[in-house]
């Protein structure tokens, strides 16, 4: 079968422009009814009878049958073991990786994750004090999204923060697991690892269970009912973000091979039918190379079939005015994975401000960030990179406030609490106020 990647093609300078570009971006967010009830029986099944009703849909739903849970607890020995038994370079490559995501998370707890505080004239203390999370669950896909390079971007920054008990769960349909998995989860340092998945762990992990410790936070991507049981859960537990597929968005000047370019729209495009690639460039002669390099390229890919749909029914390549232009629509657009994909990179950036992440310059693929750059790979999709920001060290850190009013402090203070809570009508704490006035 041939497989034709057709992304449509656009220009700025047409006029309906406005009309094709909301059309391409249009993301659905409808939610499916039927998982929803689904998802909500499983909560309350799981909340109501633990382990049992985990054990029942793993039966069910992985064709796992285990005797109790604790056949479903991968063991440290057995981490370890997965590790070593992985190729030297595989070894190496997993290990090298942590390195730099673990030194990149300890740079961004030093910049932006340490406790701090000053003091009044008057002698009063105010400050903050970060702390990391007790206990957080990382929730690893199974099946065709498994990913080790995953494990470590959620659990990494985890152990950076300081949490003492970080607990894995990976469906592992039919008890097959997967060796890559199981080794990241032993080099980045997981506490503890249960072979389960779906909305089921998720409630584990929310509820707790005789066996599943209850965590405080669930990180981690999921298919749709992982996603679901996670908006149910949040508010008993913190979560991280509900990730959508993935997305690429290269701003090209025109000077780079085109084949890399369109290597990395394929990279985002072979995750999932439904990611989004898209190009945006001055050049019209460039783009049509880059759309050259996309039919040379597909046929030599193994997942040429999902990059071909995804591509076709999401993908465009915009002709721009000129590079200012592309940057002001790469804004509107606030993607996952930002390549500026210029020789003079650094002339742009200033001007982009909405994306998960921005990767400067030609040689910065995109997939050096998804596994062993050092940042995070877990970032905001869908547009809501507008307001949020990469998992990091500080989604496992919480802040507490700290007062300390001296006396000479609590004579300014109290009479201005004491006129604001009388005006709240409240002689409770007007007169706690008061009762420390000289
Ligand atoms: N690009 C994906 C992460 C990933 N890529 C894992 C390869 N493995 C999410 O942004
Ligand atoms: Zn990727």
């Amino acid at each position: 079968m041939e497989f034709v990647a057709a992304p449509a093609r656009l220009s700025t300078a047409s006029a309906t422009f406005e009309h094709d570009f909301a059309q391409r971006l249009h993301w659905s967010a409808d939610t499916d009814a039927a998982i929803e009830q689904r998802v909500a029986d499983i909560l309350a099944d799981v909340q109501k009878r633990g382990d049992a009703a985990v054990l029942e849909y793993t039966a069910r739903f992985d064709g796992l049958q285990a005797d109790g849970m604790a056949a479903l607890e991968l063991r440290q020995d057995e981490l370890k073991a997965a590790f070593d038994s992985l190729p030297a370079g595989q070894r190496e490559a997993l290990e090298s990786a942590a390195r730099r995501v673990r030194s990149y998370h300890e740079a961004q707890k030093k910049a932006n994750g340490e406790s701090w505080s000053y003091r009044d004239e008057d002698g009063t203390l105010l400050g903050q004090k970060v702390t990391p999370l007790d206990r957080v669950g990382i929730y690893v896909p199974g099946g065709k999204a498994a990913y080790p390079s995953s494990v470590l971007m959620n659990a990494i920054p985890a152990h950076v923060a300081g949490v003492q008990d970080i607990i894995m769960v990976v469906p592992t349909p039919k008890g097959e697991k997967n060796a890559l998995v199981l080794a990241a989860a032993y080099v980045a340092g997981v506490h503890r690892a249960f072979t389960i998945g779906g909305a089921q762990a998720v409630a584990a992990l929310a509820y707790g269970t005789a066996t599943i410790p209850k965590v405080d936070k669930i990180t981690g991507p999921g298919n749709a009912y992982v996603a679901s049981a996670k908006k149910r859960v949040f508010g008993i537990v913190g979560i991280d973000m509900i990730a959508g597929p993935s997305e690429i968005l290269v701003l090209a000047d025109g000077t780079t091979p085109p084949e890399w370019v369109a290597m990395d729209l394929f990279s985002q495009a072979e995750h999932d039918e439904l990611a989004q690639s898209i190009l945006l460039c001055p050049d019209a002669a460039y783009i049509d190379a880059v759309q050259r390099e996309i039919d040379r390229l597909l046929p030599e890919m193994p997942r040429k079939a999902i990059i071909a749909k995804s591509l076709t029914d999401r993908g465009a390549l915009i002709l721009t005015r000129d590079m200012e232009e592309a940057c002001a629509i790469s804004n509107r657009i606030a993607p996952e994975h930002l390549e500026v994909s210029s020789s003079d990179p650094h002339r742009w950036e200033p001007l982009l401000r909405h994306a998960g992440a921005i990767f400067l310059g030609a040689y910065t693929s995109e997939s050096l960030g998804d596994y062993c750059a050092g940042p995070n790979h877990v970032l905001p999709t869908s547009g809501t990179a507008r307001f949020s920001s990469p998992l990091g060290v500080y989604d496992f850190q919480k802040r507490s406030s700290i007062i300390e009013v001296s006396e000479a402090g609590a004579q300014i203070l109290g009479k201005t609490a004491a006129v604001l809570a009388y005006g709240e009508g409240l002689q409770g704490h007007a007169r706690a106020a008061e009762m420390r006035l000289k």
